[in-house]
Formats: C-alpha cells, structure tokens, sequence
C-alpha cells in the first residue's frame, strides 16, 4: 500500500526522484520528476553523474491521498534524437493533449529539448523524431498563460550548458560573463498552437535588482543558475530560479512572462545536496511548493528525492521563505 505523503519527506522512497514539475490535471496533482540512479562514473559540478535514463510520472488525489507511481513513461532509446542524460523534465496540457517537454543530450553531446505526447497525463509518452528547433541547454518549464499562450522557459550554465550559446550558436569552449558583467538569464520563447515547435527565437529574460540594475554575474547569491519556473499571483508573472553554487531557491517579479523581472528574495534556503531544483502550483485554495534533497540517499552519488511543502504569501505579494527541515 503506497505511503500517504507529509510534507518535507521524501514523496517516494522505492525510486530516487528529482526535479519535480507539479501539475493539477484532471483535479488531481500529477507530478513529473527526473529520475537519479546509481552510477559509478564521476561525480562532478558539471553534473555527469546525472545519467538519468528515464521518466516516471507520480500523481496524487490530494496532499492527503497515497502517491502512485505510474511507472515508467518514457525511455531515452524511445527518443531517436537524445543519447542520454534525460534531465529535468516538465508537462502541460493543451488541444486535449498532454505534452511532456525534457532536455537530453543528442548524439553530439549538445543539449537540447524535445516533446514527447500522450492522451493521458499519466503517460506513456511518445516523442517526437527531431528535437525543438532552435531549442538548446536544459530545464524547459512551460507556462500557459490565461490567453493561452504558451511560453517555455529553459536553460542552465555550467553542465547545462549555457555558457555557450552566448552568440546564438554553439561554442563549445565559451566562458561565463566577468563577474561585473550581467549575468546570464534564462530563455524563453513563445510555442506553437500545437505545442511542438517554437513560433519565436529563444530571447533572455532580464532579472534586475531592487535598483534596478542587471544582476551580475558574481552576484551569486541572486543571480540566475538553472531550473526555471513561472507561476502568476494577483496579475503578477513569478519567475522564480536555483541560484546553483549558492544552493538557494529565489524569485523576481514582472509584468508580463517576457520580463524585466525584479529580484525579491529567497523562497528556500540551501537544502542537503549540490543541486536545488522546485515547482509551484495551486491546488484548491493553497499553494505548494515542489522540491528536493539528497536526504533519502543520505548524500550517496548526490541521489535526490522529491518533496513538498505550503507556500504561502504576505499582503504585497512577497512569498515567505520556507524552512526545509522544520523541527517536528
Ligand atoms: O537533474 C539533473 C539536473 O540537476 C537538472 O536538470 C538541474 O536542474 C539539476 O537539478
């Protein structure tokens, strides 16, 4: 009998999970993980150790209800574009479909971000031959806005290789910004109706601070790193991001999904484990937050395991900061 979920515990035990992307489909929650295994390559801060072959899709009836594991959906020898490393996925719901978005590497090493399709939100997927054109790096989060428009984010430095898509082409041996140069942001782009390729070129969101002024590159403790995801509140879009070597989960603020954003704070601190990596939706009245750590692998090959916990905002809009180990 599956366990009922509580929050800040691991949401499964029997698999390693990461990355979760939350959505409520069909009134229940559905969530779309990465899925970390064992490994005995080498563990590096360009992520090799995240080798992840394939996909399942958790659902749930509440936060008060048992997790399913639908099992597995899709597998990277289904994907006749990508070579390995099935990293953060995410999932949306448009023309009576379900699209599953995730970044693989294709069989030049580059990463890239392909769809896969399925009429249930459960799965299995099927992917589509070639990867988005114009696509490239890693995170891709999808977000519809109330006009329908689809927008996906995506992109991470370092392993996720964003570095070196600076002019708009791969360089393989491209650097970083200076640390007083702004800082790198994520992309986006507007996708087609049919959700399968991208109708504008990948543009950079700008993330100001309070003075508004471009965060820099040596502002680590702010600036954007990876695992992107939007969410809107009172009319506002909420871009909110790991800061990866600072190990945080932050937001900004705009007025519309293509920014300027503002920087306004932490949503939670650094968690057991390198990487930090979140979700938020609205399910009912509340909102939640989806996260992981490495607390169920203790730490081994940085193995991760998904959790949740209520987010909650103050009168002007600003989210509270969440402690992820409360005491009990
Ligand atoms: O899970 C592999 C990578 O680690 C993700 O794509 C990043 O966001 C980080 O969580």
């Amino acid at each position: 009998m599956p366990k009922q979920p509580k929050p800040h515990e691991p949401l499964v035990t029997h698999i390693y999970t990461a990355d979760p992307s939350a959505h409520v489909f069909e009134g229940r929650i559905y969530i779309y993980p990465s899925h970390d295994l064992d490994h005995d390559g080498p563990i590096n801060d360009n992520g090799d150790q995240y080798k992840m072959e394939d996909y399942h899709v958790l659902s749930m009836d509440d936060l008060n209800s048992p997790v399913t594991d639908h099992g597995e959906v899709l597998h990277v020898k289904d994907v006749p574009w990508a070579s390995c490393q099935m990293w953060a996925p995410d999932a949306a719901f448009k023309n009576g479909k379900y699209y599953l978005f995730f970044p693989a590497r294709d069989h030049e090493g580059i990463f890239r971000i392909g769809v896969a399709t399925s009429s249930s939100p459960a799965g299995p997927f099927k992917a589509e031959e070639q990867y988005i054109q114009g696509s490239f790096s890693i995170d891709p989060a999808v977000f519809i806005d109330e006009d329908e428009q689809a927008y996906m984010l995506f992109g991470g430095l370092w392993g996720g290789q964003l570095e070196k898509w600076q002019t708009g082409s791969y360089v393989e041996n491209a650097e970083g910004p200076a640390p007083d140069e702004p800082a790198l942001g994520p992309r986006i782009a507007k996708l087609s109706e049919d959700m399968l390729s991208m109708t504008t070129e990948a543009m950079e969101m700008v993330i100001l601070d309070q003075e508004g002024q471009p965060l820099t590159a040596g502002n680590e403790e702010c600036r954007y790193f990876e695992g992107p995801w939007m969410h809107k509140y009172n009319d506002k879009y909420y871009l909110s991001y790991s800061t990866g070597s600072t190990h945080k989960l932050v937001y900004a603020i705009g007025d519309s999904p293509m920014g300027p954003f503002t920087y306004q704070g932490t949503i939670l601190p650094p968690v057991m484990g390198w990487t930090t990596h979140h979700s938020i939706v609205q399910f009912e009245e509340k909102w939640y937050l989806f996260y992981h750590d490495c607390s169920l692998s203790g730490g081994v090959d940085y193995k991760r395991c998904v959790k949740f916990a209520e987010l909650t905002y103050n009168s002007d809009g600003t989210i509270r900061m969440i402690d992820p180990y409360p005491e009990k």
